[in-house]
This record gives structure tokens, sequence and C-alpha cells, in this order.
């Protein structure tokens, strides 16, 4: 019988369950002004990131995650150069972002900065790509910089936020949609992650309304797997300033000048299958 302290779970009430993954050692542990950060490092998926209980990232399969909150809005926006991070302080969406040749500059902007140097410790695969010229580190509060950022000076802007609880709570607002509109230019794109379709579907609900009510002419959920967060079912939601966002640069998609471990231009186009329920749950029935 293994010991219940070998286990790092995530326990989520509402859904009466848990994800468990058996570890190794306690590699770190640390709270900040914000949150509570530990990395473990696991029997199985390599190394494992958690803030405030909640699992944000592992050796293994953060690839899934990574890709899907970047490919899909940069190959459905036309021609994205000047790329913004809220969040992603692990790096690994930056590290995605970077892959593709057309864009100019890419800034990530994370409250936490101790967030990116555990990345470096622990996860460095991620944090290889942040001495590209196009790309700028920033520890501030994201809200307040997209405040302050310049109307229409973004192409897209990528929410990599923790869980809607804390210091992310301000992200999952109308009024921040808002800003994101202004500081996008025409054709601009936001993603946002938009955590389990099968656990968070008022979370979803209520991010389409606010993204459609701050201006956005559309919003589409994309939908993956992802082993270590509840219930194993992911999203990310996009809203077009423009475009419906069905469409994207599929052709470029086939002939990526990058390699990946799961975005192709099939999983695109599967990602943006509407399973029935949620299609109901948006439609308000
Ligand atoms: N960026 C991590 C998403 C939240 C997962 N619980």
């Amino acid at each position: 019988m293994l010991e219940p302290s070998q286990w790092f779970s995530e326990v989520v009430r509402d859904a009466g369950s848990a994800f468990s993954l058996r570890i190794r050692e306690k590699l770190h542990e640390q709270q900040t002004p914000y949150q509570l950060i530990e990395v473990y490092a696991t029997e199985g998926f390599g190394n494992l990131m958690v803030i405030d209980g909640c699992t944000m990232l592992s050796t293994r399969d953060n690839f899934l995650y990574h890709e899907m909150m970047s490919h899909p809005a940069l190959f459905t926006h036309g021609a994205p150069k000047r790329v913004c991070i809220i969040g992603g302080g692990d790096c690994g969406t930056l590290k995605e972002v970077l892959k593709h040749p057309q864009v100019e500059s890419a800034v990530q902007i994370d409250i936490d900065e101790a967030v990116t140097r555990l990345a470096e410790r622990y996860f460095p695969e991620l944090t290889a790509s942040n001495s590209d010229p196009r790309a700028q580190l920033r520890f501030e509060d994201g809200v307040r910089w997209i405040q302050q950022a310049d109307a229409g000076s973004l192409d897209l802007i990528i929410v990599d936020s923790t869980d809607p609880v804390g210091p992310a709570e301000g992200l999952f607002t109308k009024d921040f949609y808002a800003h994101c509109w202004r500081a996008l230019d025409l054709g601009g794109i936001l993603v946002q992650q938009s955590e389990s379709p099968l656990y968070h579907m008022q979370i979803l609900r209520d991010m389409h309304a606010e993204m459609q009510a701050a201006g956005f002419v559309a919003s589409r959920t994309l939908f993956f797997p992802q082993a270590i967060y509840p219930s194993g079912w992911w999203s990310a939601t996009m809203a077009g300033k423009e475009a419906d966002l069905a469409d994207f640069r599929a052709e470029d998609a086939e002939r990526k000048p990058f390699e990946t471990q799961y975005y192709n231009a099939e999983i695109h186009r599967a990602a943006l299958a509407q399973p029935e329920f949620f299609r109901r749950q948006l439609a308000g029935s």
C-alpha cells in the first residue's frame, strides 16, 4: 500500500473528483506575494508545478496546453506580428509563439516573477527561447498593462492564466475584455484558457457572453485533452474583433516550418467541433 503522502492530488469538490500523481519528492515550495507555488518530481509525469493547490504544468503533458493556447489563434489571424501573453510565466506559450517566423514581437506579462525563475530551474526546455530578441519578459499586473496599451497596438492577446480565483480573477471580466478589444488592431484575436467544458460550463458561458458584450463579433472554443487538469479535458476560447474564427490558414498550418507534438491542421479542425451539450448550453437552452 502506498502512503497518501506519496501522492499529490488536486481535488475538485463540486465534481466529487480528484486527480493524483505519485510523487518522488517535493523539489520546491514558495509563498510569493501572490500565490503558493510548489514543484514536485513525479513518478510518471516528470516535474509538476502546482499553484495554490491546482496543477499548472507537467513535463510530460504541457505541450498539449501550450500548443493549443498558441497555434490555433496564430494560424487564424491573417498576419500575426505583435503578440502579447498575459500570464504564461512558465514561458511554454511564449516558446510556441516564437516558432512563428512572422511574429515580430512577443511580450509576456506575468505578475509573479517567481513562476519564471522556477520554470528556468525545473522546466528549462520551456524557457530556452527566452533570449530570442523578439521576446520581452515583464513582471507586472497584466490587467493594468493592457489598460495602458496603445489602441490597435496588438494582433494577438493570449491570456494564459491560472484558474479564475485569486490573482487571475480580473482576467475573466467584461472590463478586461473591453481593454483587450481596444488594444487589438483590426482583425485582432484574443484567446484565453477557459477551463474544463465538463466541470466549468458556467465559466465558459459567462466568458462567451462577456467577450461579445465587450465588442468582439465572434467567440469560439477549442477543445483538447489535458491529462493533469480536472476532468482531463480542457479548453481555450478565442474572440475575434472581425473574423468569425471558423476559418484558418490551413495550408500554412499543414506546411508549418516548425515541429509540434500535438497541433496540426487536422487537430485544429477537430478542436473547433462543438459537443451537443456545449452548443445547447451556450444557446441558453
Ligand atoms: N495555465 C494553467 C491553467 C489552469 C489549470 N488549472
